[in-house]
């Protein structure tokens, strides 16, 4: 049995000075890995308190009946270590514990960051800024002081701070969005902005939002796996999570105050973090989006069988560097094509059973940014981009909920209700021309160019008429 790390430090000397909203299995296998080991390396009384907003009270009783401490088991292969961390101090949850509780932990004087993994639609933006329309924040404008979304609490967390006089906090974005810190800005800012202008100025000038690429293959736990991790482990545990062993994060080095001592550990603070943002985002997350819709379509559980089809690794790679690659700017000596071949190896990990339905979810929320943003510049440049019309056509063809066997495809995404409707009533290049008049998705520049509307109903066209793996294969280069 492999040995399992147990946390090393005194977990009484732990304060509550950071608040995580948003516990998922994300945030379990990486921000608090890292801060585990962290508080193992140092003195640090930095204790967190975690949160989730809408489902997973059960989850959070169950982490509590553990004491806070969770396994992670990382898996290469046959190959597992394990760990526990022991970050957490406390858990909140709206339903259980009100939601005057969260805005207080918020609001207390120990605190000192908030990390946030809300996933992308927790933003609640339209066009880089706060959505104002979106049904939780026109609430949550209403009656700032019972907010139901994560920008609504922080806000009004943030408010209280102010008006007792306390220091500003840092808010670090963790999600898979393109200056995700400059987003989250921008949404608390308007939001605060509509409570009251002095508020604003001070969210404006005293608080931090900067920006991280977080990265570490981590699927949502099964029944399969829940069993697998008892195997090894000689016992269950409810709160584990198995994950890859590969994690980075790369942090912009911009705090209000205090900051935990990551890069002891591995985190990279840095200036910048954009060009790594947008190189994960575009060549990991746009390749997985890819492999996400054609492996479902064509019937492939996970992204380690879709690495088993020669045709979808060349695609999988030529996606990333002839499609994807062109588009970014990176420093000098990062070496692009080693990173492709590094995100081949860790999606070939057969260990993960990293289910491609599980990555199609909230398809309306991630294309922009990883698939439809270097469609802007291969229009300007005039590059061909066949792989990444397939993968877009791709995402089309699995909103009808029919993969190419028959089987059901699960439509879990926020535009999910207007989608269903258009699958409905349409088909064929209506169908299509449909789809792309959803502006939260396309905006109104794409379907307004020729050429890109064309691409995308022959991409759809191809994959209706010749099946995935066909027209992938046709699209490789010689
Ligand atoms: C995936 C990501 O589900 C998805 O959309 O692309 O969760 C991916 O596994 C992580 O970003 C890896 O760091």
């Amino acid at each position: 049995m492999p040995e399992l790390l147990r946390p090393s430090y005194h977990r009484t000397r732990l304060r509550p000075r950071m608040f995580h909203i948003g516990l998922g299995a994300f945030a379990k296998a990486h921000v608090l890995v890292f801060h585990d080991d962290m508080l193992r390396r140092t003195e640090s009384d930095w204790g967190v308190v975690a949160a989730r907003l809408h489902s997973g009270v059960a989850e959070l009783d169950l982490l509590d009946e553990a004491d806070g401490i969770y396994t992670v088991g990382e898996m290469s292969g046959d190959d597992i270590a394990l760990r526990q961390v022991g970050a957490i101090v406390k858990t909140l949850h709206p339903a259980r514990d009100g939601i005057e509780a969260l805005i207080a932990q918020v609001a207390d004087p120990d605190l000192c960051l908030i990390t946030l993994t809300i996933t992308e639609k927790g933003y609640c933006l339209k066009d880089g800024r706060l959505d104002r329309y979106h049904p939780a924040i026109e609430k949550d404008l209403a009656s700032p002081d019972r907010p139901e979304s994560a920008i609504g609490l922080i806000t009004e967390g943030l408010r209280r701070r102010w008006r007792a006089g306390l220091p500003p906090l840092t808010i670090l974005s963790c999600d898979n969005l393109p200056s995700n810190g400059e987003l989250c800005y921008a949404a608390i800012r308007d939001f605060a902005d509509h409570l009251d202008a002095g508020f604003g100025n001070w969210v404006r000038e005293a608080c931090r939002f900067p920006s991280s690429m977080v990265d570490r293959i981590t699927p949502a736990m099964t029944q399969a796996s829940h069993k697998q991790l008892a195997e090894v482990l000689g016992r269950p545990d409810a709160n584990g999570i198995l994950c890859e062993p590969f994690r980075q994060w790369v942090i912009e080095d911009d705090f209000a105050g205090e900051r935990p001592a990551w890069d002891l550990v591995g985190a990279e603070l840095v200036d910048d973090v954009a060009p790594f943002e947008k190189m994960k985002l575009r060549l990991l997350n746009g390749s997985h989006s890819f492999l996400a819709y054609a492996g479902a379509l064509a019937g492939l559980e996970t992204i380690s069988d879709c690495m088993l089809e020669p045709d979808l690794l060349r695609a999988c790679r030529q996606l990333m560097l002839e499609e994807q690659a062109p588009t970014l700017d990176m420093p000098y000596g990062v070496d692009i094509a080693l990173y492709a071949d590094t995100l081949i190896d860790r999606f070939s990990n057969s260990a993960l059973h990293h289910k491609t339905v599980q990555i199609a979810t909230d398809g309306s929320q991630k294309l922009p940014q990883r698939l439809l943003a270097p469609v802007r510049d291969h229009l300007k440049t005039g590059r061909a981009w066949p792989l990444t019309a397939l993968a877009i056509a791709g995402w089309m063809h699995y909103c009808r909920g029919r993969s190419e066997q028959g089987g059901n495809l699960p439509l879990n995404d926020p535009l999910s209700a207007r989608i269903k409707t258009i699958a409905s009533e349409t088909d064929g290049a209506k169908y299509v021309e449909e789809l792309l008049t959803l502006s939260e998705i396309f905006s109104t520049d794409l379907p307004a160019s020729v050429i890109f509307s064309t691409r995308i109903q022959t991409a759809y066209d191809q994959l209706r008429s010749e099946g995935v793996l066909k027209s992938v294969a046709a699209a490789l280069s010689p």
